[in-house]
Parts: structure tokens; C-alpha cells; sequence
């Protein structure tokens, strides 16, 4: 197994965004191991050119910069072990479990309480294997206290861990829980033994699996239950056509009727 790297945190007021500020860093030979975190982002971003809304203050905005020796097709599990080592901090610190939605939400009940996005700059200094890979996460901690604070789209879906707990959470405890679980997390993405470890803890924390789902791709869309997670941390659905394995994109948990 490969060591985890230790991690070296540079703090922000504000920034555009934690990932673009890793990317760029990573364009300069920035080393594994890099995290950016802000109070406040202007431009903070979700998958496929949305927005991530927190007001300033209120979330833990972090990144972190990998550089795993994986298969293009392993890359998902970056995601998970963020995702993953989230879960664990949120319950240390504060008590509530989070489950995860495939690809990269954490829930409470069915409410967002984060988000996660990993972006690979495949064409990044190094040679294949030692690419750059930032994953940011996006957990909203004080905001939204209540339903009254969000806005129009959002009401009903999310969530935070202040009004899941009733009071104050600290953040700086909450990066710190989380980095110290990905540490070896990371760690374990170098051996077949621990990425298959990472996928059965992402199988057990997934609310996905079971789920009817109706995927969407930027080719279409179809409907399904899901079924399981790969190895390599993809999701598998039934179909009337038979199994299909998800690779990326957007799911959408289908309530039975009634
Ligand atoms: C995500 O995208 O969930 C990934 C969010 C990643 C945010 C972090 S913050 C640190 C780092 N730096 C960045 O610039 N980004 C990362 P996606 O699955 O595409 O979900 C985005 C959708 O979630 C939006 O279109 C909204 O509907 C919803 N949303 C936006 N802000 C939210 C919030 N604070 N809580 C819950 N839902 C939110």
C-alpha cells in the first residue's frame, strides 16, 4: 500500500473556485496532497456547468489534489473516497450519517447535505498515472438553517448539518475528521485489495443500490434498479434489456408509486 501523503492546507477568504484553483496549481507541478479551502466561493461550480450556491461562511468549500496511479476507468473511485471519508466525518463530528447517491451527492433522508466534484486534467504535467485529479466537496454546514433560507429550487431537496443537528458545527473539525480518513483512503487506491475495500464501503453507504433509478446520459436517458457497484466503483443497472453499467451520469432516485 501506498503511503498517504500528508496534506497541505492553504486557506482562502474567497476564491472563484477551490477546484479551478487546484487545477491551475496542478498545471504548475503542484504536488498530491495540495487542499484548497474557502470561506466563500464566487464561482462555485457542480458537474456539467452548474452552479453550487453557499453563502459565505456557511460550508466547508474544500478541494484536494491527487495524483493516483489509476486505470482511466478507476477514476470514479477518487470521488467515492472523498465522498466516503465525508460520510465519516460528518458522523464523527456531528453525528449524523450521510448516505451516498451515485455518483457524487451525500444525503440525509433524501435531501442534499453535499456534493462532490472530481475533474481530471488528463493532459497535466506528469505522465499518465501521476495526472492531476482535484476533488472538491461542498457540505453545507450552517446554511440552509431552515427551509426559509433557500432559494426557490433548492427548497425541500437540501440540507445541512446544523439544521439535521439543531446547533453549531465546526467546520475546521469537520476538514480535519475528513482529511484524516482520506489520508489512508487515498493510500488504498494503490492495491487492488483496497480499492476493492473502497467499493464494498461505497456498496454499504450507497442508497442507490435498490433504488428504481432513471439514469441520464448525454445521449438520453433510461430506467432500471440498480443492482451494484463495480470494483471500479461504477453503477449497475437492470434493465428490461438487461444489466448496463453506468460509467457517469446523473441519476434520479424513482419513488414506487404510492
Ligand atoms: C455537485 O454537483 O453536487 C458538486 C458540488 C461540488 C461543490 C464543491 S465546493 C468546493 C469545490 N469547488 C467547486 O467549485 N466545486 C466543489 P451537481 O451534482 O451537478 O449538483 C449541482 C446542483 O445541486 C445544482 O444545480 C443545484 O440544484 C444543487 N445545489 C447547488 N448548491 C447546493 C447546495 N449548497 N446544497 C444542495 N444542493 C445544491
Amino acid at each position: 500500500m501506498r503511503a498517504p501523503r500528508p496534506f497541505e492546507v492553504r486557506r482562502f477568504a474567497t476564491l472563484g473556485s477551490t477546484n479551478s484553483y487546484l487545477l491551475a496549481e496542478a498545471r504548475h507541478g503542484a504536488p498530491e496532497g495540495l487542499v484548497a479551502v474557502a470561506d466563500h466561493q464566487s464561482a462555485g461550480r457542480g458537474r456539467l456547468g452548474r452552479r453550487w450556491e453557499a453563502p459565505a461562511g456557511s460550508s466547508l468549500l474544500a478541494s484536494v489534489l491527487l495524483r493516483p496511479v489509476l486505470a482511466p476507468e478507476q477514476l470514479h473511485l477518487c470521488t467515492a473516497a472523498v465522498a466516503l471519508s465525508a460520510v465519516e466525518a460528518c458522523w464523527v463530528v456531528a453525528g449524523v450519517e450521510p448516505s451516498v447517491k451515485w455518483p457524487n451527492d451525500l444525503l440525509v433522508a433524501d435531501a442534499k447535505l453535499a456534493g462532490v466534484l472530481a475533474e481530471a486534467d488528463l493532459e497535466g504535467p506528469g505522465t499518465y498515472g501521476a495526472a492531476p485529479i482535484v476533488v472538491g466537496i461542498g457540505i453545507n454546514v450552517a446554511w440552509p438553517a431552515s427551509d426559509h433560507d433557500l432559494p426557490d429550487h433548492l427548497v425541500g431537496s437540501t440540507t445541512s448539518l446544523q439544521q439535521q443537528t439543531g446547533g453549531p458545527v465546526d467546520r475546521e473539525a469537520l476538514l480535519e475528521a475528513l482529511l484524516e480518513g482520506l489520508g489512508p483512503r487515498v493510500g488504498a487506491l494503490g492495491s487492488a485489495a483496497g480499492r476493492a475495500a473502497q467499493a464494498a464501503d461505497l456498496r454499504r453507504q450507497c442508497t442507490t443500490l435498490g433504488a428504481p433509478v432513471r439514469v441520464e446520459l448525454a445521449t438520453g436517458s433510461f430506467e432500471g434498479t440498480a443492482v451494484d457497484v463495480t470494483d471500479e466503483g461504477h453503477l449497475v443497472v437492470r434493465t428490461p434489456a438487461g444489466l448496463r453499467t453506468v460509467v457517469a451520469g446523473d441519476v434520479v432516485h424513482l419513488h414506487p408509486a404510492g
